[in-house]
């Protein structure tokens, strides 16, 4: 890194330690973009970080899932817990796609210096959203957040990396089951920690209690956490209370089984196995003659001289790496 740069990384440190919402933006920006100063960033933020709890949110398009990570935020609040939003969602009215009602009703949260709220773009792979994802969580984490509320539409794959990024994941969804059903059918059964009906103003309600509670009863079991159904209308707060307390049960279930700590574990060495595979794979590419080292061995492998096991095990011996 230049000196240049990393005095202006030096100085945008400071920022951010003093709370400064700018400076938490940009070196957002940074990690999101992947430039040069993220990686030294990030080392430096790393001590800070792992004292957040994460909730993942998702659901059905228009389920309510926005609505309720407001209202969930606002409770939050009341604690005086600070509070930061990921919208991963470009529908989301956090990220500006929604109708004027709803930018009026979220206007509040905007200026609530305890609360931090940041869109993100889907655009990319989702593998790589997920990363991601996961680092814009960290900086918050490291920005002084209590808790960080992930907005995630639950369609496809998405849900499921999301998932991974959280510490407890809640799945929305509505009395009308058609769409829900759907949506169990499409893996949110799985991913589900808390389940909440919302729009509980309408009917059915109750029945869709019911069938989600008959499809846990299916669902294979990994641990002793059976998960709940809160009924809930985002749009009055009603039920937001109740909510919490079944994260904050979900919490102290995973805090006090260790589950918490193992899962944490388990995706720092997930990090490590990747992030070491990736170094490898681009170290051995950028060596002298080993893209057309590796050409010579596909022509070997095509006319049978060599078997691709073979073929790998030659390249690993030239660049000097025992079996
Ligand atoms: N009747 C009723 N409407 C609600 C409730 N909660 C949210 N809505 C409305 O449902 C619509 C969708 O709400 P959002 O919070 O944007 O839903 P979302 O799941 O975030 O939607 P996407 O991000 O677009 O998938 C809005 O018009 C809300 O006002 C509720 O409890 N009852
Ligand atoms: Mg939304």
């Amino acid at each position: 890194m230049s000196i240049v740069l990393e005095s202006t990384v030096e100085e945008l440190l400071r920022r951010f330690a003093r709370g400064d919402r700018r400076a938490c933006g940009q070196v957002i920006s940074l990690v999101e973009d992947e430039a040069a100063e993220a990686k030294p960033i990030l080392n430096k933020l790393y001590p800070l970080m792992g004292r957040a709890y994460r909730v993942g949110v998702t659901g059905p398009p228009g389920a309510g899932k926005s609505t309720l990570v407001e209202k969930l935020a606002r409770h939050l609040r009341e604690y005086d817990y600070r509070v930061g939003i990921v919208a991963v969602d470009p529908s989301s009215p956090f990220s500006g796609g929604a109708v004027l009602g709803d930018r009026v009703r979220m206007a509040a949260l905007f200026t609530d210096p305890g609360v931090y709220i940041r869109s993100m773009a889907t655009r990319g792979s989702l593998g790589g959203l997920a990363r991601r994802t996961r680092e814009v969580c960290d900086i918050l984490d490291a920005f002084g957040c209590d808790y960080i509320l992930i907005e995630t539409v639950g369609v496809g794959q998405m849900e499921l990396d999301i998932a991974e990024a959280a510490d407890s994941t809640v799945v929305v969804l509505v009395p009308e089951s058609g769409d829900s059903i759907q949506a169990l059918k499409a893996g949110l059964m799985e991913i589900g920690e808390i389940f909440c009906v919302n729009k509980c103003d309408r009917e059915g309600a109750d029945r869709m209690v019911l069938e989600i509670q008959t499809m846990l009863e299916l669902r294979p079991k990994n641990d002793s956490w059976i998960p709940p159904v809160v009924k809930t209308a985002a749009i009055s707060g009603l039920g937001i209370e109740e909510l919490y307390e079944r994260i904050s049960a979900h919490r102290r279930y995973l805090e006090t089984s260790s589950i918490l700590e193992e899962r944490r574990r388990r995706a720092v060495r997930t990090e490590i196995e990747r992030r070491l595979s990736e170094k490898l794979q681009s170290w051995l590419w950028r060596r002298d003659g080993f893209k057309e080292r590796v050409e010579e061995l596909v022509e070997a492998v095509m006319t049978r001289r060599v078997s691709p096991y073979e073929a790998v095990d030659l390249l690993f011996k030239e660049r000097g790496f025992d079996e």
